[in-house]
């Protein structure tokens, strides 16, 4: 027999269906839920929440809700909700189209922050209260500790701040994830903060379950669904083309005695430059590597396969459904190589910077002074959120921004006069990669940076017009720190909206 999900008799007692739980949750409240990058995120209680909803506006009245989450969910969390029009306000990412959509329409506030950030400001208290947390829990010990699922996130701080408890307990997920996870309770508010006494990506600091007041938990769902993972496109040639890049330049590195011949811990993005990166490093020189990072994707998980990733540690997986199979059948002998942290140690810059961490994330534009933007198109529109990048780029040791040099079929040059939305300032992105080729930017000025991310970085079909605005910036710009010609830089983007390309 195995044991069962739910050894706290307590507990067991508080069994509710999904719809049952969610009548507990009332319009205008605030809701905690679990979930990081489409795992570990409850499955069924948003679901029965966004029926609730759905029939409270049917018959005329109001009903929404502001939530909180760890990142990004999947279709039963906030494309639910917000299809039904049930969300207020959200923090602090998504990706979710139909959210997205919401956002972008206005209907739908969203507090897009630093992933790192959000349990300590939901302990100062500006944020208001939370009135329930909704969290995925892989079992409940027989006294009452809750066994964590998929990702970790901020469902600590949710459990502890909340005012009452709803439990989700999943059947999908491995029993054999118990152990994984390092819940670190250490953390405090200004005056008392103390040190955090993590010095290895290896290290365990806490204890691998949550605690909890059985006097909180106001129901237990018992669920049986699996995590919205998305699948992985392979690697195009764009992809390996970055990846050559990056891994050139890493060797390059090692050679120079700047870096050890382990790397240092390597923090990656969401995505599939990202995972191609990852997969290059199987054929890479380099051994013995660790990983201190946000999310376990696919390529770190072939990574480790191969021997040349000893550890990862991070808050979640985002694994596609081929790999997350291979996971849960393989949990027993990947276990002691993983571990999942809250977010607010994960993305800790105080960990970043200690660890000296070699930060690689995604753009979505680059300006020719190396300032990015990794969140918003033409400057307004929202695509998902800064995520863990600005944790990770501020304090990394070495902070590398990828991208393909064209985005929507070559009609948008993501390499631009002027970045049209600044998320992380030049002085936080030391390298830039595309497919045409790196620029390493560390200790140059502004118009040393210009030349290098215009000659290496660019399409060719941008490239003269970008040499052609550089030019003409030098002779009319106000300064010559960084030579601008305001009106001609945003330009660029408003051509896209006026004509569908940036070209001229
Ligand atoms: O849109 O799908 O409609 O075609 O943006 O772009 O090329 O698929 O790239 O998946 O790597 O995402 C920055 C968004 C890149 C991501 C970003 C359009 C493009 C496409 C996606 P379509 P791609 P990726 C740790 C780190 C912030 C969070 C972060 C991201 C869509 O990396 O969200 O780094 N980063 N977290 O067509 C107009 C441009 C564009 C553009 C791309 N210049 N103009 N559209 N697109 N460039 C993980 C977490 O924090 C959880």
């Amino acid at each position: 027999m195995t044991a069962p999900r739910i050894a706290h008799a307590g507990l067991a007692a508080k069994s509710r269906t999904a719809a049952e739980a969610a009548v507990l949750i009332r319009d205008g409240m605030t809701v905690g839920m679990s979930g990081f990058t489409g795992s570990g995120y409850p499955k069924a209680v948003p679901l029965a929440l966004a029926d609730r909803i759905t029939a409270a506006h049917a018959a005329g009245d109001p009903f929404r809700v502001k939530i909180w989450t760890g990142a990004s969910t999947g279709p039963e969390l906030d494309g639910a909700l917000a299809k039904a029009d049930g969300i207020e306000y959200r923090l602090p990412y998504n990706s979710d189209p139909i959210a997205r959509e919401r956002i972008n329409a206005g209907q739908m506030h969203y507090f897009d922050m630093h992933l790192s950030q959000v349990a300590p400001m939901a302990w100062q208290g500006f944020l208001g209260e939370l009135d329930v947390a909704v969290v995925e829990v892989t079992g409940i010990t027989a006294n009452g500790d809750l066994i964590p699922s998929a990702s970790v996130g901020n469902n600590k701080t949710w459990i502890d701040r909340a005012k009452s408890v709803i439990l989700e307990v999943n059947r999908w997920q491995n029993p054999a994830l118990e152990g994984m996870h390092d819940i670190y309770y250490g953390t405090a508010l200004p005056p008392h903060r103390q040190p955090i006494p993590l010095v290895r990506a290896d290290q365990r600091i806490g204890q691998p379950t949550f605690r909890c007041d059985p006097a909180k938990v106001i129901a237990v769902v018992e669920t049986d669904a699996p995590d919205r993972n998305a699948p992985f496109s392979p690697p195009d040639a764009t992809a390996h083309a970055i990846a050559g890049h990056l891994l050139d330049f890493l060797g390059h590195e090692v050679r120079q005695g700047r870096l050890p011949a382990s790397l240092l811990p390597l923090q990656s993005g969401v995505g599939n430059i990202a995972n191609a990166v990852l997969t290059g490093l199987i054929d890479a020189p380099f051994q013995d590597m660790v990983a201190y990072t946000e999310v376990i994707q696919d390529g770190m998980l072939d990574l480790l396969d191969s021997g040349k990733l000893r550890m990862a540690s991070a808050t979640a997986f985002s694994l596609s459904p081929q790999a997350a199979t291979r996971l849960n059948a393989d949990m027993g002998r990947y276990r002691d190589r993983m571990l999942l942290r809250p977010q607010e140690i994960s993305n800790h810059p105080e960990l970043v910077r200690r660890l000296g961490c070699i930060a690689m994330n995604g753009l979505i534009e680059a300006d020719i002074y190396g300032n990015v933007n990794s969140t918003h198109l033409m400057g307004s529109r929202i695509q998902n959120g800064i995520g863990g990048s600005g944790d990770f780029a501020r304090n990394a040791y070495l902070s590398i921004f990828m991208t393909p040099s064209t985005a929507k079929g070559g009609k948008i040059s993501a390499i631009v006069p002027h970045c049209s939305h600044v998320d992380h300032i030049n002085q936080d992105v030391q390298v830039i990669v595309t497919e045409q080729g790196l620029a390493d930017l560390r200790g140059l000025a502004p118009r040393q940076r210009a030349e290098q991310i215009i000659a290496r970085c660019a399409h060719p079909d941008y490239r003269p017009m970008l040499a052609d605005y550089y030019a003409r910036a030098m002779k009319g710009s106000f300064g010559l720190q960084s030579p601008m010609l305001p009106g001609e830089a945003l330009a660029w983007h408003q051509r896209y909206m006026d004509t569908g390309t940036m070209r001229g």
